[in-house]
Order: C-alpha cells, then sequence, then structure tokens
C-alpha cells in the first residue's frame, strides 16, 4: 500500500480486509501473504487477548497488509494498548454522539492533539523508533468510529464532522438492534439508515465501511458501486465453518 493505512483511506481508495475472531498468527500469515489490504483483530466478539494481538500484528508486518483493531469497547485503556501493540487503525464500535467521537479522537492522538500517553512500546520498537513514531504516529493512524445505533444515525452529521474521524464502519446487527428489528437487513427502516450513513460519509468525505460477511461477488459489487471504500470480507470462523461443511458433505455426511 503507496503511503499509510490513514492516507489510504483519505484518499477514498478499495481497502478489502479480514477478519478475525480466532486468535492465530496463522491467520494473519495467511491473509497477508493472499493480498489483504489490512487485517482486523475482534477485540469485541473474539476472544483474544492483547498478547496474542501483538503477535499477530507482529506477522502482519512481514506484509503489505495494515494491522487494525476492533475495540471491545469504547474505553481509554484500550486504545492505548492496542495503538502500543501497533495498530494502524483502530475500528471503535457504539459511537453515538459527537462528544465521544472527539473523546476516542483525542484518546488515539498524542499531544498536542490528543492525550495518547508516550512510553516504549512495540509501536516505536521499544523505543528504537521512538522520535521517529512520535512524530509520524498523528497522520499516519486512523481513528474509524462504527455506526451501530438509531442514536448516531440522528446525529451522523455531528458525528462525522469531528477532526480526525478517518472511517465510518456501519454495524448492521446492532443498529437493527436498537431500532426494534434485529437481524432485519432488508426492512426499509434499515435500508433507509445505511442510505442516511452513505451519504453522510460522502458529506464528510469520510471513507464509509462495511462488513461483508457473506463476500459473493453480487455483494461485494453492490457494496462498491453503492460507494463502500473500506471493506472487511468474510470472517476467519465462516471460512473455517463453510471448508469444513464442505468437506463433510463431499464424505457424504448429512449436517444437520
Ligand atoms: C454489528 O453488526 O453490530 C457488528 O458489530 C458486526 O460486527
Ligand atoms: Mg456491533
Amino acid at each position: 500500500m503507496e503511503g499509510s493505512f490513514r492516507q489510504a483511506l483519505r484518499q477514498n481508495r478499495v481497502l478489502l480486509g479480514g477478519w478475525l475472531q480466532i486468535g492465530h498468527p496463522a491467520l494473519a500469515e495467511i491473509h497477508g501473504r493472499l493480498g489483504f489490504d489490512w487485517v482486523c483483530v475482534d477485540l469485541e466478539h473474539g476472544a483474544t487477548d492483547l498478547e496474542t494481538t501483538a503477535n499477530i500484528f507482529r506477522t502482519l508486518a512481514a506484509f503489505d497488509c495494515a494491522p487494525v483493531a476492533r475495540l471491545p469497547q469504547y474505553d481509554e485503556t484500550w486504545v492505548r494498548r492496542v495503538l502500543d501493540a501497533g495498530a494502524h487503525g483502530l475500528i471503535v464500535p457504539m459511537v453515538c454522539s459527537r462528544r465521544q467521537a472527539e473523546q476516542v479522537v483525542q484518546l488515539a492522538k498524542y499531544p498536542p492533539l490528543g492525550t495518547r500517553g508516550f512510553g516504549f512500546a512495540r509501536a516505536n520498537m521499544h523505543g528504537i523508533d521512538f522520535n521517529r513514531c512520535r512524530q509520524t504516529a498523528n497522520d499516519d493512524i486512523a481513528t474509524i468510529v462504527m455506526i451501530e445505533h438509531k442514536d448516531a444515525i440522528a446525529c451522523l452529521d455531528d458525528i462525522l464532522s469531528v477532526e480526525g474521524v478517518d472511517g465510518a464502519f456501519i454495524g448492521p446487527l446492532d443498529l437493527s438492534g436498537s431500532m426494534g428489528i434485529v437481524g432485519q437487513l432488508d426492512h426499509p427502516d434499515m435500508i433507509a439508515a445505511l442510505d442516511a450513513f452513505l451519504a453522510a460519509c460522502k458529506r464528510h468525505r469520510v471513507a464509509a465501511g462495511m462488513h461483508v460477511v457473506q463476500p459473493t461477488p453480487e455483494r461485494i459489487q453492490e457494496r462498491l458501486a453503492g460507494g463502500y471504500t473500506l471493506l472487511a470480507l468474510g470472517l476467519d470462523v465462516l471460512y473455517l465453518a463453510e471448508g469444513a461443511r464442505t468437506a463433510l458433505r463431499a464424505a457424504g455426511r448429512e449436517i444437520v
């Protein structure tokens, strides 16, 4: 990738990512070798710990593949620790207000722009690259807010106009839950919410992101044509389940 992950995001380049809920560096190798642009360790719904996250990021450094994490929640300690582990992008769940978006950006930026703590860590090669990272981190690390509640849809302009919000990622399941139509992704209210999301991303020149959980060519094409540029494709557990199901079926086993 030419330039940083954040620059690519801001230039609205199409960035195809993998999504890991199983915490093992071998998965990072597979995605990196295949040519994914970024890989996200899902610390919200996966069971991966911080040490494994750092090992996954270490593995990705051998490839042209940006290390990204979805945080378990909007939380100062997690922002610091995941950035120190070397994340180039943060996906922050459930950002519902301008105030929260401002706080997330603040936590992710070093002073004078924010309050990120200085310290020797993997992100600066344990102090060896401290000065260089101190100078480049604010420009190079992307902050991506998850829009996944009806309250966030109601104040999209307030959230997406915050300086330092580089991308927005829709969370369709939680969003549908907050609207009382859980899982009904084709419901007219969901479609209207997604339209409002995309339009606001365009208005504020913020990269629009979505997880295409079942990545068929048609679904991917539909999202790209709509203007999404930050696409997560599939999910490690689903790839595994799909391959395992196919193998059992090939052996004639009925799957219930
Ligand atoms: C959601 O749909 O709410 C998600 O966060 C999916 O990962
Ligand atoms: Mg969610």
